[in-house]
């Protein structure tokens, strides 16, 4: 199961893991009813997974790439991690399947607390269109990730504040409607 818990606001680098102290982990449970599901697959076997296949079918994520972040490898490296990081929504879904490497996803809650998703190899997670959320890499510096869409993908982030969007309009009802 995906490893997730709640955020301390201290500035230190944004790579690090930020757990409050006591620790106050986030459940499966807790993310679902914001709208984020997760799923463990096998990424070793990711070309011919039928586990992948049939997520891909039942969700229409008719659209895949694979995206390798690093250094060395990602045009525009650094100007790239500081948008991922910016505070953002999409107006479609956001899905990742992690095949190497590991990142933290970063989800506000209902009560605009951080909560902070740690993906490893094997995670895949899908965010609500609407939801406001970041992305960074940790101290291991590298990801190597499957990005899927349903059709042709439209990548622009709306940094917040971006209220006035149908996709975030319906993503507050969803909360409202959980509570
Ligand atoms: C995004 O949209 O934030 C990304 O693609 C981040 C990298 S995917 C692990
Ligand atoms: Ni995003």
């Amino acid at each position: 199961m995906v490893q997730a818990w709640y955020m301390d606001d201290s500035a230190e680098d944004q790579r690090r893991p930020h757990r409050l102290d006591p620790d106050q982990p986030v459940t499966v449970q807790q993310l679902s009813e914001l709208g984020v599901h997760s799923y463990k697959l096998d990424a070793d076997n990711y070309e011919s997974d039928p586990e992948l296949a049939k997520i891909r079918k039942e969700n229409n994520y008719t659209w895949m790439d694979i995206i390798t972040i690093h250094k060395d490898t990602l045009p525009n490296y650094e100007q790239k991690l500081k948008i991922f990081y910016e505070e953002h929504l999409h107006l479609d879904d956001e899905i990742r399947y992690i095949l190497e490497g590991s990142g933290y996803f970063d989800v506000r809650d209902k009560e605009e607390r951080w909560i902070r998703i740690f993906m490893q190899k094997g995670d895949m997670i899908t965010l609500p269109a609407g939801i406001y959320h970041r992305f960074t890499l940790d101290e291991n510096n590298y990801v190597k990730a499957m990005r899927l869409f349903v059709g042709e993908p439209i990548w622009t982030p709306y940094n917040r504040p971006a209220e006035n969007f149908d996709a975030r309009t319906k993503y507050l009802q969803f909360l409202e409607q959980k509570a």
